[in-house]
């Protein structure tokens, strides 16, 4: 399975979807894990290289800011598989220290979250990212990971800026999808213009992080409302300018 992943992600050589395909069709017998990602993989409509066929419709929601609106980018099946293999990895949310660079717990974040990375991004993943990658007009490569986040009643994400200072490589755009929808409140929030929003399971948002001059843009400050009942999941890829390259380990850095 992992081989299929690393081969579909293109990790360690050029990506391979025709071959990890093959890769994943030949475990179908003894995996069931592969063979429920071959079944969801059955129902999409892919390119030779995983991506989607047909470039997922979008409609402009708001002017200011700019947030465009993917209805149904996921279907049912598809948010609930990514719950069911996200769920097991659930870790309490990080935010970046600005003055140490770490990742740290902070009250600004009090969700549970997950990150589909290198070895757990399988092709269903890999070919959420590929259609995500079409919606936002980007390419696949300037993803980071997929992230799961999960709230649970109380949990929220205070407002902030996706966009990250002193970085060239800047995380230009965000695509939100809703996973969920049996939830009290927890919009997603604007709270410099008031718009708000809250997509059914399957919906996905798209908007801009920065300027024309590449600053990061104030008004792409965003928050995940308080969740009052329920829980609310979502699945978020933050979207680089050019492609996305993992840190260096950490002894390296401290060199
Ligand atoms: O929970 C939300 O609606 C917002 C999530 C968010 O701010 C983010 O993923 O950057």
């Amino acid at each position: 399975l992992l081989h299929s992943n690393l081969l579909a992600g293109g990790l360690g050589g050029e990506a391979d979807w025709p071959g990890a395909l093959a890769t994943l069709r030949r475990l179908e017998a003894r995996s069931p894990q592969g063979a429920a990602q071959l079944a969801l993989l059955s129902e999409m409509a892919l390119e030779e290289d995983g991506s989607p066929r047909v470039a997922p419709a979008r409609r402009l929601i708001s002017e200011t800011p700019r947030v465009t609106l993917g209805e149904q980018l996921l279907s049912p099946a598809e948010c609930r598989y990514l719950r069911s293999i996200g769920t097991p990895m659930l870790q309490p949310s990080v935010i970046i220290d600005p003055h140490t660079g770490r990742m740290v717990p902070h009250p600004v974040r009090t969700s549970e979250g997950a990150a589909f990375g290198v070895h757990s991004e399988d092709l269903v993943v890999n070919a959420v990212n590929r259609r995500i990658a079409s919606f936002s007009g980007t390419s696949y490569e300037q993803g980071e990971p997929l992230q799961m986040l999960s709230y649970r009643a109380g949990a929220e994400y205070r407002p902030h800026m996706d966009a990250l200072g002193g970085e060239p490589n800047q995380r230009i755009l965000t695509v939100i999808v809703y996973l969920s929808d049996d939830y009290g409140d927890g919009e997603t929030a604007f709270p410099r213009t008031g718009f708000t929003v809250r997509g059914k399971a399957g919906d996905a948002i798209l908007f801009r992080n920065v300027l024309a001059d590449g600053r990061p843009d104030p008004i792409s400050l965003h928050a995940g409302r308080p969740v009052t009942r329920g829980t609310k999941v979502i699945a978020t890829r933050w979207i680089r300018r050019s492609a996305f390259r993992y840190p260096p380990p950490q002894p390296l850095l401290a060199l």
